[in-house]
């Protein structure tokens, strides 16, 4: 496997500032090196030109499509990563996302999802899937999910919507703070959803093959998208959402040892590390690890 890398120093969808500090973080912390402990080979694509926030239009009230910060810019960064991703694949190489605030999971899941039928496993705290008509914060990390399933104010917007994405094939993993309108869409469109009370009462590694079985029946690949927030803030302080009950080092390792054994992985993203919030790079470190360990990385 061939893994490439593509750094996207993006934060407009973020109320706390420094997640644009992630893709440097990540390297910095060693995300080479571990994978090519993992024996994979890796190429580092750089980053996206992302302009600074501080320079634009936040131009919070959209008046066609409700509540949704930088969208203008968000839908901007995330076609060119869509478009990276997508040459990515063509050529045979796995790319591995480095955000940046989790709205940029908008650009990697319709890039991935242009050429090829995709499922998608969703590890993070959060649902991630409010739209500009329900989002409380107006803030897009809270909505990529939603975007690329084109529901509610996303609905037909091409430069959100992922077109090989079923909703029958998402599946998100250690829910723990969902907001009402998320709740409602959950349960009303079915989508295969595990609450951290699930992981404490069935195991990680049941609720992750289960998730993945989900994820890839029927379909070319599965996209993963890891926000560091799922696990507890204890392991991973560097975080701009943190929640407490998340998993634990062991677990997230156990259910990324899982992700590579399925051997359906197809594209991957790590989102949401703010190194501002580190003592000393531990969360970047951690991510690294993780995404090491879900391309195959072994004790022996
Ligand atoms: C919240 C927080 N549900 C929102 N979302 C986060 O703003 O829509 N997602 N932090 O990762
Ligand atoms: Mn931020
Ligand atoms: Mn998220
Ligand atoms: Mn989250």
């Amino acid at each position: 496997t061939t893994v490439e890398i593509i750094g996207v120093p993006a934060d407009y969808g973020a109320n706390r500032r420094g997640v644009d500090m992630g893709p440097s973080a990540i390297r910095y912390g060693g995300l080479a090196a571990e994978l090519e402990g993992a024996g994979i080979d890796c190429i580092d694509g750089g980053d996206l030109a992302v302009p600074r926030a501080e320079e634009r239009d936040p131009d919070t009230d959209q008046p066609t499509v409700g509540k949704a910060k930088f969208l203008r810019e968000t839908a901007d960064v995330c076609g060119r990563l869509a478009d990276r991703v997508e040459r990515t694949l063509a050529v045979g190489t796995v790319p591995l996302t480095l955000g940046g605030d989790h709205s940029i999971a908008i650009g990697s899941l319709v890039g991935a999802a242009r050429e090829a039928s995709i499922g998608a496993v969703w590890f993070d705290a959060h649902a991630d899937l409010n739209t500009p008509e329900t989002t409380p914060s107006g803030n897009v990390h809270g909505m990529p999910l939603a975007a690329a399933l084109g529901i509610g104010a996303f609905d037909g917007v091409e430069w959100a919507n992922a077109p090989g994405l079923a909703p029958e094939n998402v599946a998100l993993v250690g829910l723990r703070s969902v907001d009402d309108a998320e709740v409602e869409l959950i349960r009303e469109r079915g989508f295969a959803a595990y609450t951290m009370s699930d992981i404490d009462e069935r195991g990680i590694t049941a609720v992750t093959e289960e998730a993945m079985a989900t994820a890839s029946e029927g379909v070319d690949g599965v996209h993963v998208s890891l926000d560091l927030d799922w696990l507890d803030p204890n392991e991973a302080p560097g975080v701009g959402t943190p929640v407490r009950g998340g998993v634990t080092y062991r677990e997230a390792h156990t259910a990324m040892e899982v992700v590579h054994g399925t051997g359906t992985l197809r594209s991957m993203e790590l989102v949401e590390v703010n190194p501002t919030l580190d003592q000393y790079n531990e969360t970047a470190e951690l991510a690294t690890e993780l995404a090491a360990s879900a391309f195959g990385k072994r004790v022996l």
